[in-house]
């Protein structure tokens, strides 16, 4: 371990971090991006220094470049993850590579203790049906013999000079398409493996790990399943994202485009998979906004961007990635900075959330904070600090709900129009800051002066990302 040791001694030289922080930056740097101790006496490349590759690595991530350890990058770092590197050019991936045969085979070699078998090969088997529901590829089980795709259960030095570390961190790996360790997927037995949510989900892992024995690198996209960070995406049928679809394609073509030209032809490029949303579309419509502690949370789809105050770039984080119970999309969302409590809604539920915590009797059901039973769903809420009031919107309606009483105030519900002429007949998402309200509607922002009772600017949508 005098690599290890010499590396350790590279980060002290160049940072001032504890040993704990260190040790883990340096692992992680190492792992995944190439972080190479420099021979003696020899000028350290700038290529090839920590602060280099935490640059490197806070790209990857869509973060602040700053190439110093913040608490953002810190955090990131002990986030579960696959252990195949985000950097191309590594032993794991020296070139581009593709199998030049549609028909592999796949061999199960052992088991873990945390499933029967029979969960085991249903997850490894759904998991390889992702990739081919999209490609012109057969996988096929052979139970003896050497296979394309060897799938292992390992602890630590399990034989191929990448170690795994025991629970969480690394969850596996796998190599690309070639003969021999080639298209073999590796996971780490010190996970706690599942069927659903708990510990780790062994079809969600083993579809990204076959997505490298197929070819593909880590995606920057969040909402890709090559997305390098663990995170379970809920109970519902799983369906590949559209950046996936586009990465194997570009590796193997489309499923349907020989067999069958009809739908070739009119076919809607991949119908239901799902696309990630760029905060500069024109056409960026919102599903809900809120303050958390000082940043904005910005949601749409099963993402929000976090928005912080002196930052320009937003980041854009799975829902699931801090709330795994909260559903996929949310309808609406206001902090009670008083109470220190971020409520969000969808349909006729209403979470409060602590931080990363749901409140105990959460879920609950919104007719139980005052609004009618019939009611199916919020548009858009608001907490305006100087009345401590909260406003819902639904429809072309809205509600005011005092929540020092904790009670829907009389005379409620009122008219937009008639309260807030000009922004429209519902509301899409709203907050509220320095006196004003942003209203948003569509692909467009209504900016209304609640001094003075009036909108004084209407704005794109994506102009809240200084678009
Ligand atoms: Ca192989
Ligand atoms: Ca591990
Ligand atoms: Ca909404
Ligand atoms: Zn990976
Ligand atoms: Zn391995």
């Amino acid at each position: 371990h005098s690599v290890h040791a010499f590396i350790i001694y590279l980060c002290l030289l160049e940072c001032s971090l504890t040993l704990v922080a260190l040790s883990l930056i340096c692992r992680y740097l190492r792992t995944h991006y190439d972080l190479r101790p420099n021979p003696a006496g020899v000028m350290r490349k700038s290529a090839n220094t920590v602060a280099s590759k935490l640059r490197e690595m806070q790209a990857f991530f869509g973060l602040k470049v700053t190439g110093k350890l913040d608490e953002e990058t810190y955090e990131l770092m002990q986030q579960p993850r696959c252990g195949v590197p985000d950097v191309g050019e590594y032993n794991f991936f020296p070139r581009k590579l593709k199998w030049s045969k549609s028909n592999l085979t796949y061999r199960i070699m052992n088991y873990t203790p945390d499933l029967s078998r029979a969960e085991v090969e249903r997850a490894f088997k759904k998991a390889f049906k992702v990739w081919s529901n999209v490609t012109p590829l057969n996988f096929t089980r052979i139970r003896s013999g050497t296979a394309d795709i060897m799938i292992s259960f390992g602890t630590k030095e399990h034989g191929d000079f990448y170690p795994f570390d025991g629970p969480s961190g690394l969850l596996a790996h796998a190599f690309p398409p070639g003969p021999d360790y080639g298209g073999d997927a590796h996971f780490d037995d010190d996970e706690t493996w599942s069927d659903d949510s708990k510990g780790y989900n062994l079809f969600l892992v083993a579809a990204h790990e076959f997505g490298h024995s197929l070819g593909l690198e880590h995606s920057r996209d969040p909402g890709a399943l090559m997305f390098p960070i663990y995170t379970y995406t809920g109970k519902s049928g799983f369906v590949l994202p559209d950046d996936d679809v586009q990465g194997i394609q570009e590796l193997y073509g489309n499923t349907t485009e020989p067999q069958n030209p009809r739908t070739y032809f009119d076919r809607d490029p991949n119908p239901k998979h799902p696309k990630t949303p760029e905060k500069c579309d024109a056409e960026l419509s919102l599903d809900a906004i809120t303050e958390l502690r000082g940043e904005m949370l910005i949601f749409k789809d099963r993402f929000f961007w976090r928005l912080h105050p002196q930052m320009v770039d937003a980041e854009l984080v799975l829902l699931k990635s801090f709330w795994p119970e909260l559903p996929n999309k949310i309808d609406a969302a206001y902090e009670n900075p008083i109470k220190d409590l971020v409520f969000m809604f969808k349909g006729k539920k209403i979470w409060a959330l602590n931080g990363y915590d749901i409140i105990e009797g959460f879920p609950k059901k919104i007719y139980e904070v005052g609004f009618p039973k019939e009611m199916k769903r919020i548009d858009a809420a608001v907490h305006v600090k100087d009345t401590g009031k909260t406003l819902f919107f639904t429809g072309n309606k809205f509600w005011s709900y005092d929540e020092e009483k904790e009670v829907m105030e009389a005379g409620y519900p009122r008219l937009i129009e008639e309260e807030f002429p000009g922004i429209g007949d519902r509301v899409d998402a709203v907050y509220q800051r320095n006196g004003y309200l942003y209203f948003f509607n569509g692909s467009l922002q209504f900016e209304y002066s609640i001094w003075s009772e009036r909108i004084v600017r209407v704005l794109h949508t994506n102009s809240i990302f200084w678009c």
